[in-house]
């Protein structure tokens, strides 16, 4: 049973996530689904791409599916982890990318939708970043993302609270570039997919290009980046971070001990 489903019409390309019985949980089968299916748009002739749940969704995405992080000992975020592949898929793909959410975001989920170029939300829209609920290390590139999405105050406070932020606060902080009606969601954003469609795709995909490589000009000392690994592999060692996942799975609140 496909986890997505792709549609293109009009030079808008779309996929729906539509694996429910996970609340579309970013899986290794899901995101590889993704993806291939954003390739197999850009080859055919899409000019933008839009990520979206099905109408009615109460949750967009319920971020990393849990059980496949791994356990302590190895980095939760690495590289080559299906999330951290699928946020560098959508910002480096020429092509402007959408993302119109209806239904709460958690987790790894809100990364991947604030990697969209645009976010068109409707009011039952919430995001929710839960590392720190789980116990999770998140990783230099997506902090560095949020940093300069929502500054660093802003910042700060959804990692540490891990509370949902509403859809409101999220446009009055420019996160949602809009904020539309439910009834309205899916007119407005291919309104504004087809106004995106009608301009250069070289400039826009260039611009886009530009606009990644200056957002994350921020040279790390060697020195600085094992630093930063160092103390990422404290937490993901820990019997803290192991705790997160097996409280999770158990359905129970985690006691951590900081340790
Ligand atoms: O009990 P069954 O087997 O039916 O499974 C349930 C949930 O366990 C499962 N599920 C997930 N499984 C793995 N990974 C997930 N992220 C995940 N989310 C949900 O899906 C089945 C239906 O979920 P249920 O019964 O809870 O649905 P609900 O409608 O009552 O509640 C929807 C949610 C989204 C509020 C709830 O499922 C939830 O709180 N999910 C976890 C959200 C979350 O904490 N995500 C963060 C994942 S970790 C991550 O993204 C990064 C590593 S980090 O934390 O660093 O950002």
């Amino acid at each position: 049973m496909p986890r997505i489903i792709t549609q293109l019409m009009d030079e808008i390309g779309t996929i729906t996530f539509n694996n429910p019985e996970r609340r579309n949980a970013l899986s290794k089968s899901l995101v590889d689904e993704v993806i291939h299916a954003m390739e197999a748009l850009h080859k055919s002739k899409a000019r933008v791409l839009i990520l979206r749940a099905p109408a009615g969704s109460k949750v967009w995405s319920a971020g990393h599916e849990v059980t496949e992080l791994p356990l302590p000992g190895r980095d939760p975020l690495s590289y080559s982890d299906p999330l951290i592949t699928i946020l560098r898929e959508i910002q480096n793909i020429p092509l402007p990318v959408i993302a119109m959410i209806e239904g709460s975001i958690w987790g790894g989920a809100c990364d991947l939708a604030l990697s969209c170029d645009i976010l068109i939300g409707s009011p039952t829209a919430s995001f929710c970043m839960t590392p720190a609920k789980i116990g999770v290390p998140y990783n230099a590139s997506g902090i560095l993302h949020f940093i300069n999405i929502m500054g660093i105050n802003i910042a700060k406070e959804m990692f540490f609270t891990a509370e949902p932020m509403t859809a409101e606060k999220a446009k009055s902080l420019g996160i949602l570039n809009h904020l539309v009606p439910v009834e309205d969601l899916e007119e407005f954003t291919y309104g504004l997919a087809r106004k995106i469609t009608r301009n250069s795709p070289l400039s826009i995909g260039v611009i886009k290009e530009q606009i990644r490589l200056l957002a994350s000009a921020y040279p790390l000392s060697p020195n600085t980046f094992e630093r930063v690994q160092g103390l990422r592999r404290l937490v993901y060692d820990s019997d803290d971070y192991a705790e997160g996942i097996k409280a999770f799975l158990a359905k129970r609140t985690p006691v951590f001990k900081g340790e």
